[in-house]
Parts: C-alpha cells; sequence; structure tokens
C-alpha cells in the first residue's frame, strides 16, 4: 500500500445499493474520476451482512430493484414474492458486474475520517488502513441500518456460549441443531427469524420487551405468468413506485376506516390479511394519521393475535402493544405468531421482569435465569445518523458533524449540512429514506446528486453547500411532516433514535411521502438550487 493519497473527483462511501448506482451515475454518465470504498469484502450493503435465518426483504421482488435501466430490469428474473437476502445478493452482485463497477470499488476499507480542507476545497479521508483519499465531492451512500446495537447488558463478556448481531451474521451460518437458544428483541429481524430459528434449534425462548404487531407476508414462488408480466411492464411498474407515497408497488385507499361500516372495514381487514406484506396498511388513507382509523386496525391485528396464539397468557403478552399499528417500522413474517404454539419455543416478557444481566450460563431478568447455549442480539441499530457519526467527519473550520447534531440531525433535504460543502448524504436523516422502498428513494437522491454535479460542471461552479436559513426551515418541515401522522406516538422507536441510550429524540425521516419530497427536490433545482449556497 502506498503512502501517496490517492486524488479523485469524488469519494462514495459503500457499495450497497446507493453506493454502486453512485458510482456508476458519476463515472459512466459524468466521466467522473470516482472510486468507492466498502468496509466489506464485497458489494451488497445491509445484504451483505445481514444473513440471518429468515433475512428477506419486505417490499415485494418486483419493486425493490434499479428501475434506472429497462434492460436491465428485463436481464434479471426474481423468484420469489420477497426476494431473500441471497438473492439479493446475487442480484446486487449481477448489477456490479454487468455494469463494471468492481474495478473502482475498494473493498476491505472503511473510512474512520472526512476533513474538509477549506483552502483546496478538498475533502481528506483516511481508511482505518491508513489509506489516504483527497476528493472535490464525498458521498456517503453508508446506509440507514447498518451501524448495529448490541446493548450494553451487564456480564455479556463472561457468557461462556456463543452470540451474535443479526446484522453482523457469520458468513458460514449458526448452527443451531439442539441448541438452546434466546433472541432478544422482536422488531421486523427478529420476526423473521423467530420461525426459522425454532424449527433448527432444540429451544428458542425469545425476550420480549415491546409487543409486535405483524401482517402475514404470504411469500410465494413467483408463476411465470407473473415474471412475464414484470418483464413486459417493467416502464408501468417504474412509473408506479414513483407515483406511491412511500415508492411501493401499491396505492393507498382513498376509503377512510372512520367513514366504512364495521362489517365492510373487516372484510377489507380480511382481504388485506389474506393478501399479506406490507399494503396492509395502505387499507385505508386514514391510518396512520388518526388515531381512531388506527385504532380499528390495531383492534383486528391483535383479534388475530389471540386467535393464532393457543396458550392464552402468552397471548396476551404479544398481543399487549402499546404504539399505533405502523407507527414503528410494520413488520410483516410467516408464520411468526404459529411459532408460539411450538412446544419448543417459550416468550419472556421482558417489559414486567427486565434483563438484569448475562450470566456465564445464559440470560437472567429479576424474575428467572434461563441456560442459553447462544444468545441472538436482534436489538436493531442506531439508525441514520449511527452510520454517519461513526466516521469523524468534520466541515469548515474543523467543526464536527457530530458537534452540529448533537441535539439531532440538523441538514437541508436529508442532503447536505450547512459547513459541510461538497459532501452529500444519499438517505440521510430528513429524507424519506426509511419510511419508503429503499431503491426507490435511492435512485431518487443518486439522480438529483448527479444533476447537482452536473449542473456544477457546467457552469463552472466549484462548491455546493446547504444555506443556515435552508436548514432551519427544512428541520421544521421534516418536525411538521412527522407531526402531521401518528409515527411519532410510538416513543420507543428508532425513527427517533429511542433504541439508542442517550441518543436525541427526533424524529428523523420525513415523513411527507416520496412523491410530495420528488417535487419539492425539483423546485429547489428549477429555483436556481434555492436554499444552497454554490460559488
Ligand atoms: O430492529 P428494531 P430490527 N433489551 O430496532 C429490542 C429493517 N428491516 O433489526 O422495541 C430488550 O426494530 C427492541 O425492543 P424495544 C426495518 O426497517 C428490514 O428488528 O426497543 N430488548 C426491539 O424489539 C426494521 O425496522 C427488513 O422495546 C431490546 C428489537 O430489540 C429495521 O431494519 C427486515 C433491547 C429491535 O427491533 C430494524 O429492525 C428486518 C434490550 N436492551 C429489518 N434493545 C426487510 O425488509 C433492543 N431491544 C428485510
Amino acid at each position: 500500500m502506498s503512502n501517496e493519497p490517492v486524488e479523485l473527483d469524488a469519494l462514495v462511501v459503500g457499495a450497497g445499493f446507493a453506493g454502486l448506482y453512485q458510482l456508476f451515475r458519476l463515472r459512466d454518465n459524468l466521466g467522473l474520476k470516482v472510486k468507492a470504498v466498502e468496509a466489506a469484502q464485497g458489494v451488497g450493503g445491509t445484504w451483505f451482512w445481514n444473513r440471518y435465518p429468515g433475512a428477506r426483504c419486505d417490499s415485494e421482488s418486483h419493486v425493490y430493484w434499479y428501475t434506472f435501466s429497462l434492460d436491465l430490469m428485463r436481464q434479471w428474473e426474481w423468484s420469489e414474492r420477497y426476494p431473500g437476502q441471497a438473492e439479493i445478493l446475487r442480484y446486487l452482485n449481477f448489477v456490479a458486474d454487468k455494469l463494471d463497477l468492481k474495478r473502482d470499488i475498494q473493498f476491505g476499507t472503511r473510512v474512520a475520517s472526512a476533513h474538509y480542507d477549506e483552502a483546496t476545497n478538498r475533502w481528506h479521508m483516511r481508511a482505518e488502513t491508513g489509506e489516504t483519499f483527497i476528493a472535490k465531492f464525498l458521498i456517503t451512500a453508508v446506509g440507514c441500518l447498518s451501524s448495529a446495537n448490541v446493548p450494553d447488558i451487564l456480564g455479556l463478556k463472561t457468557f461462556k456460549g456463543e452470540w451474535y448481531h443479526t446484522g453482523q451474521w457469520p458468513h458460514e451460518g449458526v448452527e443451531f441443531t439442539g441448541k438452546r437458544v434466546g433472541m432478544i428483541g422482536t422488531g421486523s429481524t427478529a420476526i423473521q427469524a423467530a420461525p426459522v430459528i425454532a424449527d433448527q434449534a432444540k429451544h428458542l425462548t425469545v425476550f420480549q420487551r415491546t409487543a409486535n404487531y405483524s401482517v402475514p407476508a404470504r411469500n410465494i414462488p413467483l408463476t411465470a405468468d407473473f415474471k412475464q408480466y414484470v418483464k413486459s411492464s417493467a416502464s408501468e411498474i417504474r412509473a408506479t413506485t414513483h407515483q406511491t407515497y412511500n415508492g411501493m408497488g401499491f396505492k393507498v385507499s382513498e376509503r377512510k376506516a372512520v367513514d366504512t361500516p364495521p362489517e365492510e372495514r373487516e372484510r377489507i381487514y380480511d382481504e388485506a390479511w389474506e393478501r399479506g406484506g406490507l399494503q396492509f396498511r395502505a387499507s385505508f388513507e386514514d391510518m396512520l394519521v388518526s388515531k381512531e382509523a388506527n385504532d380499528t386496525a390495531a383492534d383486528f391485528i391483535k383479534r388475530k393475535i389471540r386467535s393464532i396464539v393457543k396458550d392464552p397468557k402468552t397471548a396476551a403478552v404479544l398481543a399487549d402493544i402499546d404504539h399505533p399499528y405502523a407507527a414503528k417500522r410494520p413488520p410483516i413474517d410467516t408464520d411468526y405468531f404459529e411459532t408460539y404454539n411450538r412446544p419448543n419455543v417459550t416468550l419472556v416478557d421482558v417489559k414486567a421482569a427486565p434483563i438484569r444481566q448475562i450470566s456465564e450460563i445464559g440470560i437472567r431478568t429479576d424474575q428467572a435465569e434461563y441456560p442459553l447455549d447462544i444468545i441472538v442480539f436482534a436489538t436493531g441499530f442506531d439508525a441514520l445518523t449511527g452510520p454517519l457519526l461513526k466516521m469523524d467527519i468534520r466541515g469548515r473550520g474543523g467543526i464536527a458533524l457530530k458537534d452540529v447534531w448533537e441535539a439531532g440531525p440538523r441538514n437541508y433535504l436529508g442532503l447536505q449540512v450547512a459547513g459541510f460543502p461538497n459532501l452529500f448524504t444519499i438517505t440521510g436523516p430528513g429524507s424519506p429514506s426509511v419510511l419508503c422502498n429503499m431503491p426507490v428513494a435511492i435512485e431518487q437522491h443518486v439522480d438529483w446528486i448527479t444533476d447537482c454535479i452536473a449542473h456544477m460542471r457546467t457552469n463552472g461552479l466549484e462548491r455546493i453547500e446547504a444555506r443556515a436559513d435552508a436548514v432551519e426551515k427544512w428541520v421544521s418541515e421534516v418536525n411538521e411532516a412527522a407531526a402531521r401522522t401518528l409515527l411519532p406516538q410510538a416513543k420507543h422507536s428508532w425513527y427517533l433514535g429511542a433504541n439508542i441510550p442517550g441518543k436525541p429524540q427526533v424524529f428523523m425521516p420525513y415523513a411527507g411521502g416520496l412523491v410530495r419530497y420528488r417535487e419539492i427536490c425539483q423546485k429547489v433545482v428549477t429555483r436556481g438550487y434555492e436554499g444552497f449556497a454554490l460559488s
């Protein structure tokens, strides 16, 4: 390795969905000298790391991919309604190979610091390996859920068994056969993993702190007819994802739950339950804005839980949900609640009796000790800001991003931070990101950034930076958009940063929807990059 810095027009950090597409657009469309650096030894981002049992995307496969090239869409064929982790990873490798991207990706390279030098208008990056890079543009494609949260539970180091976080799963897999497994968490990840682990393990104990809703996914292999439909309707599919609130392939109903007679409402929920998937939340347009409407969905799902789970005590703990439906990211599942009917599965209510410590032999709550061979932490992530703040990012005058964001993320459009010129954050906090089907949100951001850099080149501009007043206004807009929904009512949600001790509690993603957000971003451009200072 040479000590000479690598000089570039742009450095992209990350080689998941976002980094790959950004690399392609800057290199192949703008002809920039650009490199991506990636901590992992391969492409894939989320799908490289999250190899836990049952890992599968909750977006349907025909909308969970790149849509910038109809050709590419027609060359790939998904096999199931929801793509599994291994298939998505194959897909991203297929794209990276087709576009010949890997030659410009440096794997095994984690950025430790990125400092802006005002005099030269350049970013200086240092990797953990010691390697350095200098670039005019720094573009983070680090993902929203890539910083694993292993809670600081007393005694973990003393545990004699094995333990794993779902987001850092061993590539060779974990052997559960004959093992007593404890899993902490009941978020989307745990809800996918529990049925698969229960199938293999001698015993699975799930430690639930907050009960959660879930709706059946109803995964199935795709028929030849559906695959043909996807190929012949690629451009219509793309258009639909651009017109829907969250970049999904389904539209939110225009009916209101509160105006629908109870029997009719029940029939609609029943049909949505049978159809399965995230579109359950699209059954009524008022579900995420009216508590009264939301209560009808919440009540329906709680009744389903009680009807599926045979032991009434377990059912009561699972259905004791304290937040509105979909105010936390709503999981979908394959036989999650059914899993609690298995003789080798136990639910432990750690809200009633909190986890006190991890001992040499297992997990100890206020009430009992559970001997375990393996602990699975399905405990989520330091979302959105975590992956950015893990890097030592410093802007003008050496000011640290962590100081600017001490009270929560502050930026303009989720794309740029005042004081950090030429730094773009793909799907950063303050953008629709995690409330959407991610590839659609990613393409919108990458296209906007690429067009912006092209505009700068055409006009001989060297520097773009969010204005402080635009940041103020955008932060208010993000707060107001959230306040118009029920989302902030889930008090311990990662959307709010509430899952990480000490993290400022601010609703982070933009909840106004992708359609509205796209319009705002376009308007900013037509008004001459309103809110940005260009020089
Ligand atoms: O993480 P989570 P996740 N003691 O933060 C519990 C995406 N995703 O990995 O709610 C006890 O949702 C915590 O309890 P509580 C999706 O966006 C996508 O499941 O804080 N429990 C919670 O139950 C999703 O939302 C897909 O009280 C503790 C759980 O751990 C996001 O990833 C699939 C604890 C964490 O749930 C994150 O989901 C899966 C403690 N100390 C995930 N600390 C696909 O589409 C935490 N918990 C494929």
